[in-house]
């Protein structure tokens, strides 16, 4: 059968044994990587210094022959693309002063986008150049809600300031997410002319928001998303991950216009499969501990995953990224273990 496996499975197509990659495939875990994250301290420099970001891309593909490289960059790229001042500080990730009221709001500036996301599609292009035939490169987005949460805490934890502003002062959180999708569409819609051939949304905080909100916040944004990126690339597959979404996984799979939804490590995959259309392709969802402690527990639980999504569209993934501590020789040998499963 002719196409890359992951986008076949995108186009709706079963493949067995899935194709797989993984969150934060690159990073820390790799001494490739913490070599080449050693040439420059600043860790927005390295996002946006193609040639180091081409690399890094590249390096768990050819480390693990994967079925899928996503761009190495990072969600705050957009909101620093719109001109947020951005830090990267060891052990907390992103930091930036918080969005407090609309002038901030208005001061994302759309404008800016086009010339301050060319190092991102520069390392695209550059990725697209090298990639393997079989190997499918994947672009992404922060998706709005999760984006809101960071500008408005200004740094991750369990941002209290996002869930007390969407209530107490939700025009202003409704312009900051109006602001943040009217964004992600021409982002994403460059990095497709760029060259990706999937999309990601990374909603990671979308477990945070009981359901009327996450019907608000996390579905109708990306619906919104979707929509507009079908009009202008109708064959462009679109995967959302809305971590921790629980019971909301279903009507956010139903209502969004994805064709792929991403499980976290919580959710029951063959329960997903029973609720989600067989339409929507699903990517998931082994547990990074998993992967961390490796061994026979590690080959047992990706077996049962991939068992109980066999014959419908699966992307084998983890539920949340690769840990740091964690063994490459692990990944190897989950690779193997699902290849040796034909
Ligand atoms: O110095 C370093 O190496 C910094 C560590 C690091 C890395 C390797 C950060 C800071 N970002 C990244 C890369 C990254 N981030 C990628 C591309 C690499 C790959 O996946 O192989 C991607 C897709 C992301 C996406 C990302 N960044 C998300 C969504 C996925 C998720 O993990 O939930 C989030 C929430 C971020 C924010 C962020 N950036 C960096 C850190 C440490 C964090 C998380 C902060 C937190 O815990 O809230």
């Amino acid at each position: 059968m002719a196409g890359k496996p992951l986008l076949r499975v995108l186009s709706g197509t079963p493949v067995w044994p899935p194709p797989i990659w993984l969150m934060r495939q690159a990073g820390r875990y790799l001494p490739e990587y913490r070599a080449l994250r050693a040439k420059v301290p600043n860790f927005l420099t390295f996002c946006t210094t193609p040639e180091l970001a081409i690399e890094a891309t590249l390096q768990p593909v050819r480390r693990f022959s994967l079925d899928a490289a996503i761009l190495f960059s990072d969600i705050m790229l957009l909101p620093w693309a719109l001109g947020c001042p951005l830090a990267y500080k060891d052990n907390v990730g992103p930091v930036l002063p918080p969005l407090t009221d609309l002038a901030a709001v208005e001061r994302l500036a759309l404008a800016r986008l086009p010339e301050a996301s060319r190092p991102v599609l520069e390392t695209i292009r550059g990725v697209h150049a090298a990639l393997p035939p079989a190997v499918a490169l994947i672009g992404f987005t922060g998706a709005p809600f999760t984006l809101a949460c960071y500008l408005t805490d200004g740094r991750s934890g369990e941002f209290h300031t996002a869930r007390r502003m969407l209530r107490d002062n939700p025009w202003l959180f409704t312009a900051l997410i109006e602001r943040l999708t009217e964004a992600a569409i021409p982002y994403l819609a460059a990095q497709a002319e760029a060259g990706v051939e999937a999309l990601m949304l990374f909603d990671s905080w979308a477990g945070l928001l009981p359901s009327s909100l996450f019907r608000r916040f996390v579905i109708a944004p990306a619906a919104r998303i979707a929509a507009s990126l079908k009009a202008r690339f109708p064959s462009l597959p679109l995967i959302g991950f809305p971590r921790l979404a629980g019971l909301m996984l279903e009507p956010y799979a139903r209502l969004s216009g994805l064709d792929a939804v991403g499980l976290d490590s919580i959710a029951d995959p063959t329960l997903a499969a029973a609720s989600i259309p067989a339409s929507i392709a699903l990517q998931g969802n082994l547990d990074p501990f998993s992967l961390l402690s490796g061994g026979p527990s590690l080959g047992e639980e990706a077996l049962a995953i991939a068992g109980a999504l066999r014959g419908r569209p699966h992307i084998f993934n983890l539920g949340h990224g690769v840990l740091p501590e964690t063994p490459p020789a692990h990944v190897a040998d989950l690779v193997h273990t699902l290849r040796e499963a034909a």
